[in-house]
């Protein structure tokens, strides 16, 4: 139960609690097919998992005592994080002495009322305990390598994903890792962390997991796709990529968070929505809310929502009423929209750009140019737009018209099917385009 993999299904909603006897009743009673009796979920667990997915939220142990609390995360939610309780300072606050008790508390927890967990996390240069901060070099590496091995272990079986390593890059343009003492003991230290996390829990999915990383023209996203298509190349064991998910005014969600998630699922990884809150209030927010669920239901290997906490109050940034449920519990704007739109399917409220997804891979590259495969599912009469980077141009395209040599090119069928590409010449970038798909 607590290592199953849910593997997300686009179509066909499972029935939930409403019995065969029950259905029967309905569709005789109201002479209706029975397609159209199928249940929509009424919380956010049972609507995700229509679509075969996850919906969770973080726990923080202290208040498992308070029943207001519980009573929402457990009929809402079916998979847990601990907000702060498997960190490295919560897990290994002395050197070789490890304290899992808060973390056990809420594996318990989750175990006894039938939800899995999400594991946070295990190599992070933040909220280390005071004797790591203060080590360095092989030393620090090996004391790293011990803590992700120590703690894997303990929880070896009972965890759906980990963080293996979170918030490793750099915020700006740089695209660089960031500074920090595990940075310093070599640039492989993520990679080390991850095969000490396989060979710990081998059934374990095993996830990197950082912040804005969700809009796609970022450098930090684009660093860390490359890290994992390096990863994937050399087979480093990572299963899974977590976008934290934590949007403001300053950090709004892009809109082709589609598109990133697409790219990354592309390179054979799962993702996962890990730290979700939003900023504001009303209809904006509950707007916002809903572009995130669409974009994950638009992506099959987009196999989980989490938010960061349950109510408004329990936030780490109460103040900007992030979450979808207020200070008292009551369910918010963003709470139905959120519902409405796991209950959808990612297919109600058509507009532009819903009915069809384009995934975009990198193909084969020379120094001057780059193949770019694109695929398009959900519709046969598509128009793709594709946005190239920089000064790229269009060398040469096959399977599908394209108009256009520079900037936004369109795509549309010529008869050749769904999967089609073109070569680009980089012309000083190598970043691969983006693109949408509409229908027609
Ligand atoms: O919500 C967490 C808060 O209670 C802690 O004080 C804080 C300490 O760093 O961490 C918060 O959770 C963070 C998560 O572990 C990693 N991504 C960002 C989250 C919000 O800061």
């Amino acid at each position: 139960m607590m290592t199953r993999t849910l593997t997300p299904r686009r179509r066909g909603r499972t029935l939930g609690v409403v019995s065969l006897a029950t259905l029967t009743a309905l569709v005789l009673s109201a002479g209706i097919a029975a397609t159209s009796a199928q249940a929509a979920g009424s919380t956010l667990q049972a609507a995700a998992a229509e679509s075969g997915r996850y919906f969770g939220t973080a726990i923080a142990a202290n208040k498992l005592s308070d029943t207001a609390y519980t009573t929402i995360a457990n009929r809402e939610f079916n998979m847990v994080t601990a907000e702060n309780e498997m960190k490295l300072d919560a897990t290994e606050p002395n050197q070789n002495q490890f304290n899992f008790t808060n973390g056990d508390r809420i594996v318990s927890w989750a175990r006894s009322n039938g939800k899995q967990v999400r594991g946070h996390t295990l190599a992070w240069h933040s909220q280390q305990p005071g004797w790591m901060q203060n080590m360095s070099g092989s030393a620090l590496r090996s004391a790293m390598l011990n803590h992700v091995t120590q703690v894997a272990t303990h929880y070896r079986g009972q965890i759906h994903s980990w963080d293996v390593v979170n918030e490793a890059f750099a915020d700006g343009s740089s695209g660089a890792r960031r500074d920090s003492n595990l940075q310093r003991t070599g640039n492989d230290w993520i990679e080390a962390a991850f095969r000490a996390a396989r060979a710990a829990d081998p059934n374990a999915k095993l996830c990197y997991n950082d912040y804005n990383t969700d809009n796609w023209s970022h450098a930090k996203t684009q660093a860390v796709y490359n890290m994992v298509r390096d990863f994937k190349s050399r087979g480093v064991p990572i299963d899974c990529v977590g976008f934290q998910a934590h949007f403001n005014s300053g950090n709004p969600v892009p809109s082709n968070y589609h598109t990133t998630l697409g790219n990354f699922a592309a390179l054979g990884v799962d993702v996962q929505i890990t730290e979700l809150d939003i900023a504001g209030s009303g209809t904006s927010q509950a707007e916002q809310y809903r572009g995130i669920v669409q974009a994950c239901l638009a992506v099959s290997r987009c196999t989980g929502i989490s938010v960061w906490g349950v109510r408004d109050s329990d936030s780490w940034r109460s103040g900007d009423t992030p979450l979808l449920f207020d200070g008292n519990g009551n369910k918010k704007l963003a709470y139905n929209y959120t519902l409405d739109a796991l209950n959808a399917g990612g297919t109600g409220n058509p507009q532009p750009g819903d009915g069809c997804t384009v995934t975009v891979t990198r193909a084969e590259e020379w120094s001057d140019r780059f193949n770019v495969s694109l695929a398009v599912s959900g519709s046969s009469t598509w128009r793709v737009a594709i946005q190239l980077q920089g000064a790229q141009s269009l060398q040469n395209s096959w399977n599908a018209t394209v108009s256009g040599t520079s900037g936004t090119l369109t795509a549309t069928p010529n008869g050749n099917g769904n999967s089609f590409g073109i070569t680009v010449y980089k012309n000083g970038s190598t970043t691969l385009p983006t693109a949408t798909c509409s229908t027609t």
